[in-house]
């Protein structure tokens, strides 16, 4: 049997026609240009591009009144924004951190001098298991890090039970979860601060960007000094800092986004709506669903694959797709542990993390947002549709 080496192989098996564009995840959403040119000229015309300058200042604001916390502070990007809220919460020695996420989680730990212990995640929600956490508590465990990851709440109360039993700092990587609610209260105002990143692929994005959000008033004077390489004021340096400012382009973004972060939030819904119809069916794909009572942004589309039941794994899924101009992706293939210099300083971590390998292998993540239509989606749920009724013969193809 002929080798299924291209998209032509596959048209040949009867395919539906393949993409003209390769469809991407992460397309950033871009609110009113006009709007966003206005800005841009009254910031030219100021001639005050960074140093907390007026749009930053105005885009705080708006922050903290949409998420309903005292302090939503404007960050260069989502990872400086870790690293700061690590450094001003005093954590030393080991933090707990699930390795199933963006790398970014654990390189914020690691680039400030401590050792991300990985624990497990929990199989249907993707965050950290809280049984798995307390299991990792050592003498020189100082906090946890949790990831609200693809926007679903992490278990808070748990991890907020278990910080308060043995005197541990908590706070989350919120990067996936913002405009997302938990229990009626918006994420951002969960442990002793959360973290958004606001890139360019986020739901709501200030092109690079990110916001560390807190209630704790002391804390917040403290990350607004340590964003400012440490000044209070001029010639007086009171902590460690370093640049972590927003430059007003990117405020300028920001308050364009968040003008229309409903009609965002609508996309992306509607997209979600035409994958469950599109999927629905389909032997070994589920799809990540997030609890009814909370509010998310679906910002990712998250589909598992059961190689055993849809007749092809995951990562042939995946080059199929690839082939046919569907760029889905695999966050968040392999698990930082499996990446150095994790790999090298714990090789064994696996054997502790079996959920997190089993999902790091069976996860792909397809387009979605303001850029993606729903058409679109049902040309690529007909083509997962065509990949599962075909497998076998594919099989066969791929293998030989
Ligand atoms: N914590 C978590 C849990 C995170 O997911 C992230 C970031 C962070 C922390 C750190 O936050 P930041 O420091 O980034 O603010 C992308 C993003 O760069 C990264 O921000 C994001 N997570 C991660 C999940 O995805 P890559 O390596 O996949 O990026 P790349 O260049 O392959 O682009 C992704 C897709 O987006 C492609 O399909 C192309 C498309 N794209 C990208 C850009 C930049 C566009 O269409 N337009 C664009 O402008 O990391």
């Amino acid at each position: 049997m002929k080798a299924l080496r291209s998209s032509t192989d596959l048209a040949a098996l009867g395919a539906p026609p393949m993409f003209p564009e390769p469809l991407l995840v992460g397309r950033p959403n871009i609110g009113n240009k006009e709007r966003l040119f206005t800005y841009l000229s009254e910031i030219l015309e100021r001639r005050w591009l960074t140093n907390h300058g007026v749009l930053v200042q105005e885009f705080e604001r708006r922050l903290a009144q949409y998420l309903g916390v005292k302090h939503a502070i404007p960050i260069c990007n989502g990872t400086v924004a870790l690293e700061l809220a690590i450094r001003a919460l005093d954590l030393t020695g080991e933090v707990i951190v699930p390795s199933f996420t963006f790398i970014a989680t654990a390189h914020a730990l690691h680039w400030q001098g401590l050792r991300p212990v990985f624990a497990d995640v929990d199989p249907n929600t993707h965050t950290l298991d809280p049984a798995a956490v307390e299991a990792a508590i050592t003498p020189r465990t100082t906090g946890i890090l949790g990831v609200h990851l693809w926007g679903r709440a992490c278990d808070t109360e748990a991890l907020a039970a278990i910080a308060r039993r043995h005197n541990l700092r908590l706070l989350f990587d919120a990067a996936h979860a913002f405009g997302c609610s938990h229990g009626g209260t918006m994420i951002g105002n969960f442990g002793d601060c959360e973290v958004f990143s606001f890139h360019a692929t986020k739901f709501f994005n200030t092109s690079e960007g990110g916001a560390i959000c807190t209630n704790d008033d002391s804390l917040a004077a403290k990350l607004r000094l340590m964003k400012n390489f440490g000044f209070q004021g001029y010639d007086n340096v009171v902590y460690v800092g370093t640049n972590g400012k927003m430059p007003e382009i990117c405020a300028a973004m920001g308050l364009t986004n968040l003008e229309e972060i409903e009609d965002f939030l609508a996309a992306n819904r509607r997209n979600l709506r035409a994958y469950e119809d599109g999927l629905r069916g389909i032997e070994g794909l589920t799809l990540a669903r997030m609890p009814s009572e909370a509010r998310s942004n679906c910002q990712y589309v998250v589909v598992e694959i059961d190689a055993d039941r849809f007749g092809l794994s995951r990562d042939v899924v995946y080059r199929l797709l690839h082939d046919e101009q569907v760029i889905a992706r695999r966050y968040f293939h392999p698990g930082c542990h499996r990446m150095e210099p994790y790999r090298t300083l714990d090789p064994d971590a696996g054997r502790r993390l079996p959920e997190t390998e089993r999902l790091a292998g069976r996860v792909l993540c397809f387009p979605t947002g303001t850029q993606t239509s729903p058409e679109q989606i049902a040309q690529i749920c007909a083509l997962l549709r065509f990949l599962q009724e075909n497998a076998r013969d594919i099989r066969g193809r791929v293998a030989a």
